[in-house]
């Protein structure tokens, strides 16, 4: 598909390698491993990989803190390793888009390990100093890994920026050099074939120059979408990705509607798409995400009307609900014991039958659900260890109270290792994984999945195809049809030819849902559900919802 649009329709897979697949037994995911995992991911009908960062990196992030962007880090293998990949999934039709971190570099990039403690080094103004102000950092903002976001480098009395861990220096995108070499990286990987690349938090690259103190909140409103940020951007598209072709998705930390139809405005002149994290702030009370808290059913609704209409025809937006950041859905939104199967598949419809490019995270595909760790030991993400070690040490919160809060919201809920089957440590790996597998594997895992014709595996199958089968999934106009029901997600597609219905109900108890008195059920069919037999029945006006059922209906 050569089609320079192609990512309009195509579904695109989120793999996190080191919880991938190891083709060793050393307990982390490898390239190896995902290279023996391509005719899975080809069934599955996928159209790209989305490739977390596998440079060199000391793993402080697990690589979202880079120290050669030209080398692969050796835990995974080896350039040779990569290029094998390229060349295996392009034999499949599967593209490839890699991670690009430009915002921050590691500490110990060479770049940075230059510029401390020297302040006459040519990379210095790579990164951002500041003097002490009064004897403290420069100012108060907040590091989204807890904590000021500023270190002092002692030997020149400055403060360098970090809105990440301390290990993650920002870079200084005011200083030309910078960007020069932010593009001479992504031209490398563009060079070898690499089809596109997601950017990460590319809208906190722009920073208010004079700095100031934030009285209302955590700094983020002096560097999120920043000044410069768009001509930062343009300037990047124009020298590397339009030369390329490339496609690109922005992970847009905070931002706002406004400047996502600028980001991934359809004249191509920055992003090709975006990710927004704003439906996934559903469940944190009153913006904290360190809180135990059901989610706002009604205000999900809303803000998914909110971006599907301000998106549509103006810009584009990746639809996901997992990451390698985020809880898996069905333990989040869904129910992840006696309805599993059914809410793993109604969440998943009700995202891909929406306007934009789908992004299915590994084990997403197959209802992988949270491991619900019983320990602190357990956990490695240096953000959820941080939040522990305030809150618990600092703020006086209980263990058993951060544990719960852990369980619900740590990233590494999504960091367990895929579960291929029910042999030890789930296939994974033939050594003990870096994390520990989920209990469940020997009842959820890929096998299990290939063989149930009733799987969630494919019912994503199905979905992916309805993609390429059904424009109006692709160009169709939004309308919630019951935007205040408590219980169902209601929503219409529609352009000139066709009508497409996703009647979604979110909850354990059955819901009536009557269907507009104009709609021409006559012609009506029914695509898909996640109950036996749906598509053989009629399409009536006056439905049931059974527990998390969804029902895709066409009009045509
Ligand atoms: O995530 C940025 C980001 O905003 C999330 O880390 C989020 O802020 C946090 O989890 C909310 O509590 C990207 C990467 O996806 C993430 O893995 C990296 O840790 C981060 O940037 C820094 O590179």
């Amino acid at each position: 598909n050569q089609d320079p649009l192609w990512w309009k329709t195509a579904t695109i897979y989120q793999i996190y390698p080191k919880s991938f697949c190891d083709s060793g037994g050393k307990g982390t995911g490898d390239i190896a491993g995902i290279i023996s995992k391509l005719d899975y991911l080809q069934l599955l009908g996928v159209d790209a990989i989305w490739l977390t960062p596998v440079y060199q990196s000391p793993m402080i992030d697990n690589g979202y803190d880079i120290s050669d962007y030209f080398a692969i880090n050796p835990d995974f293998g080896t350039m040779e390793d990569f290029d094998r990949l390229l060349g295996e999934a392009h034999q499949r039709g599967i593209r490839i888009i890699m991670d690009i971190v430009v915002n921050h570099t590691s500490t110990e990039h060479a770049w940075f390990q230059s510029a401390l403690g020297d302040k006459s080094s040519p990379y210095r103004d790579y990164y951002i100093w500041h003097s002490p102000v009064a004897g403290k950092e420069p100012n108060n903002w907040q590091s989204k890994f807890g904590g000021n976001a500023w270190a002092l480098d002692e030997a020149t009395n400055q403060y360098y920026l970090h809105l990440f861990a301390k290990q993650q220096a920002d870079l200084n995108w005011e200083n030309p050099k910078v960007r020069q070499a932010v593009k001479q990286v992504i031209e490398f990987w563009a060079e070898k074939g690499v089809d596109g690349f997601r950017l990460d938090v590319i809208n906190l690259i722009s920073k208010q120059q004079d700095f100031p103190n934030d009285d209302q909140g955590d700094g983020r409103r002096f560097y999120t979408d920043g000044p410069r940020v768009h001509e930062y951007l343009q300037e990047i598209s124009r020298d590397v990705f339009q030369r390329y072709g490339s496609v690109t998705v922005g992970e847009m930390s905070s931002t706002t509607l406004a400047h996502c139809q600028q980001y991934s405005s359809l004249e191509g002149k920055e992003l090709s798409m975006v990710f927004n994290f704003h439906h996934l702030k559903v469940d944190y009370s009153n913006g904290e995400k360190w809180s135990k808290a059901p989610f706002d059913f009604l205000q999900l609704k809303a803000i998914f009307n909110h971006w599907q209409t301000g998106l549509n025809g103006q810009g584009w937006g990746a639809l996901f609900w997992c990451n390698h950041d985020q809880p898996r859905v069905v333990s989040r939104l869904g129910n992840d014991s006696e309805y599993r199967v059914e809410s793993a598949k109604m969440l998943a419809a009700s995202i891909h039958m929406m306007q934009g490019t789908p992004y299915i995270y590994q084990g997403e595909e197959i209802g992988m659900t949270n491991p619900g760790y019983t320990s602190i030991a357990q956990y490695r993400d240096v953000e959820s260890t941080n939040m522990y070690n305030i809150m618990v040490n600092d703020n006086g919160v209980s263990n058993d109270d951060m544990l719960a809060i852990l369980a619900q919201k740590s990233r590494d809920n999504a960091r367990t290792p895929m579960q291929w089957d029910n042999s030890q440590y789930a296939g994974f790996s033939q050594g003990k994984p870096w994390l520990d597998v989920a209990n469940n594997y020997p009842q959820i895992n890929a096998e299990q999945a290939l063989a149930d014709q009733h799987s969630v595996f494919y019912f994503y199958q199905r979905l992916i195809e309805l993609r390429k089968t059904v424009p109006v999934i692709t160009s169709g106009d939004y309308l919630d049809l019951l935007p205040s029901h408590p219980a169902i997600f209601a929503f219409q597609r529609k352009d000139q030819q066709q009508i497409l219905l996703c009647l979604n109900n979110y909850y354990g108890q059955a819901q009536e849902c009557v269907l507009p008195s104009e709609l021409a059920l006559d012609d009506a069919r029914y695509l898909l559900g996640n109950y036996a037999a749906i598509e053989q029945q009629a399409v009536l006006a006056h439905q049931v919802l059974r527990p998390y059922e969804t029902r895709v209906i066409l009009i045509d």
